[in-house]
């Protein structure tokens, strides 16, 4: 079956991206949008668009019937739900399926396997795949945690099956306390998920995040596009992502690559998605989930493996085989994202509202810029305060190092605090320079303080002149002097950077 018609169950620089698929697919594509977005580029960029509701998701970009119905009178005879929103919910695919409908993703089934992380664990054991030492399954009885802790040795983590994003996790370092930490884990997965299924494994310490990117189609082939290493994280929020990483030897890459692969066999995958691994520090690597969506940082693995992986999707939604196999697959270079999100590094990585009084996008040789804003334009309190993703490609880690950091300083954008000079800190700190880091590089280097000492002295002047002459506008009377006066110092400066 051709798919003609598109819908795109989502907004901003990801329904952009997917837009930009279909249309060179020569496939019409339908926007949907809330009140919020209805000037938005998503919007006008769409040959179709329909109004599905208020600002807030759950009133728009949550309403499966709404976003159903839109593709019915359409005439779309797919719908493809980027990430977030609806794009893990198996209901969803479900009724879309039964809609008559092509979900653009993963079969249900295979989502509700992996959709739980002891479900996940439970079908990837049958491949053998590496998994942090733990329980088999849940467990709410405090002795047999304890026998089970002693066996593998403190500290331990205890895991909400039905967790997220580093939702409903705790370290246990001694027998004293564990009981009591199990009984706030479980408690705090019922009123979390609605699931009180917890689970034990061993605790790695200062692991490296590195996921590995699969495709798969409907008649079984499964290949693996290396690696992402996503390990510059705060509070599990992903701030920067390469490909590929620095400390996995092609021997491990394969290893792991393999696992993926298995993985996405074991639920019967097709679609891409994505395998999550710890590394520890001797280069062990542990199966954590899979993620059956396309994620935020795939267009670093689009610039080093040169596929687009939105038109495999596609593909792959209408029942094509893959047209290459893995010895096809190679890396060619390396690239760096950074996420350039609203928010203010200085003042916690708080959300900062505002007006994209200007923004002006870098350009050259090796930039990639994804997003779905324009200036003068409001930013939307009801979603993710991601405005772009600055993707750089180079033929090694320094060009790409080199090219982000060029292509930051070319950035320019005014009215809100961003994530940008803090991402040029990340990337040209010497940790990252040299690639020796880990999950805690953001926790262990960065307080707001540290980054005020790497502005150039001339940047340092600009500063001081703006915040005297704009004052504290932001108060927060909760924090110290000192970090109020850092922050607005620092937020003041960025807002007019280009000034
Ligand atoms: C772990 C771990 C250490 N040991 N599991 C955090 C999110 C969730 N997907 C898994 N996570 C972790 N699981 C064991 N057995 C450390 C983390 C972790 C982490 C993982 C990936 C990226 C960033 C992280 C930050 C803190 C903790």
């Amino acid at each position: 079956m051709n798919i003609t018609k598109i819908l795109i169950a989502n907004r901003g620089e990801i329904a952009l991206r997917i837009m930009r698929s279909a249309k060179e697919m020569g496939i019409k594509t339908v926007a949907v949008y809330s009140d919020a977005d209805r000037t938005a580029l998503h919007v006008r960029y769409a040959d179709e668009a329909v109004h599905i509701g208020a600002s807030p998701s759950n009133q728009s970009y949550l309403r499966v019937e709404k976003i159903i119905a839109a593709a019915k009178q359409t005439g779309a005879q797919a719908i493809h739900p980027g990430y977030g929103f609806l794009s893990e919910n198996a209901a969803f695919a479900d009724e879309v399926k039964n809609a008559g409908l092509i979900f653009i993703g993963p079969s249900a089934d295979s989502m509700r396997m992996m959709g739980s992380k002891l479900a996940a664990k439970e079908t990837a054991k049958k491949y053998n795949i590496p998994m942090v030492p733990g329980t088999e399954g849940a467990i709410s009885d405090a002795k047999e945690a304890i026998a089970i802790a002693k066996k593998i040795g403190f500290p331990i983590l205890i895991k909400a099956s039905a967790g997220g994003g580093g939702k409903g996790m705790r370290v246990v370092n001694k027998e004293s306390e564990l009981e009591e930490q199990m009984k706030m884990a479980i408690g705090e997965a019922v009123s979390s998920f609605g699931d009180g299924a917890v689970f034990i494994e061993k605790y790695v310490a200062a692991p490296r995040h590195i996921e590995i990117q699969v495709l798969g189609d409907q008649h079984g082939n499964v290949v693996y596009l290396f690696e992402r290493e996503c390990s510059v994280q705060r509070r599990h929020q992903k701030l920067v992502e390469e490909a590929p990483s620095s400390v996995l030897t092609p021997e491990l890459r394969e290893q792991m690559g393999k696992s993926a692969v298995d993985a996405a066999k074991a639920c019967g995958y097709y679609n891409a998605g994505t395998v999550e691994f710890l590394v520890d520090e001797n280069l062990n690597y542990y199966f954590l989930e899979m993620n059956t969506r396309l994620q935020v940082e795939h267009p670093v693995t689009e610039l080093i493996s040169g596929i687009d992986l939105v038109k495999e999707q596609i593909k792959i939604a209408q029942g094509e085989k893959l047209s290459f196999t893995q010895s096809d697959l190679k890396i060619h270079g390396h690239a760096i994202e950074l996420r350039v999100c609203a928010e203010d590094p200085m003042n916690n990585f708080l959300p900062d509202i505002g007006k994209l009084e200007r923004y002006v996008r870098p350009q050259g040789a090796g930039v990639r810029v994804d997003d779905g804003m324009e200036e003068g334009q409001e930013i939307p309190i009801y979603y993710d305060p991601m405005i772009a993703k600055l993707i750089s490609y180079g033929k090694d880690r320094t060009e790409a190092i080199e090219r982000l950091t060029r292509a930051i300083d070319e950035y320019k954008i005014s009215g809100v605090a961003t994530t940008l000079s803090f991402g040029k800190w990340v990337i040209n700190h010497p940790d990252f320079v040299s690639g020796k880091f880990d999950t805690s590089f953001i926790a262990k280097n960065f307080t707001a303080e540290i980054e005020l000492d790497v502005m150039d002295k001339y940047e340092k002047i600009i500063a001081a002149l703006i915040a005297a002459s704009f004052g504290n506008k932001k108060k927060s009377p909760e924090k110290s002097s000192l970090q109020q006066r850092s922050s607005n110092n620092f937020s003041n400066w960025k807002k007019n950077r280009s000034e």
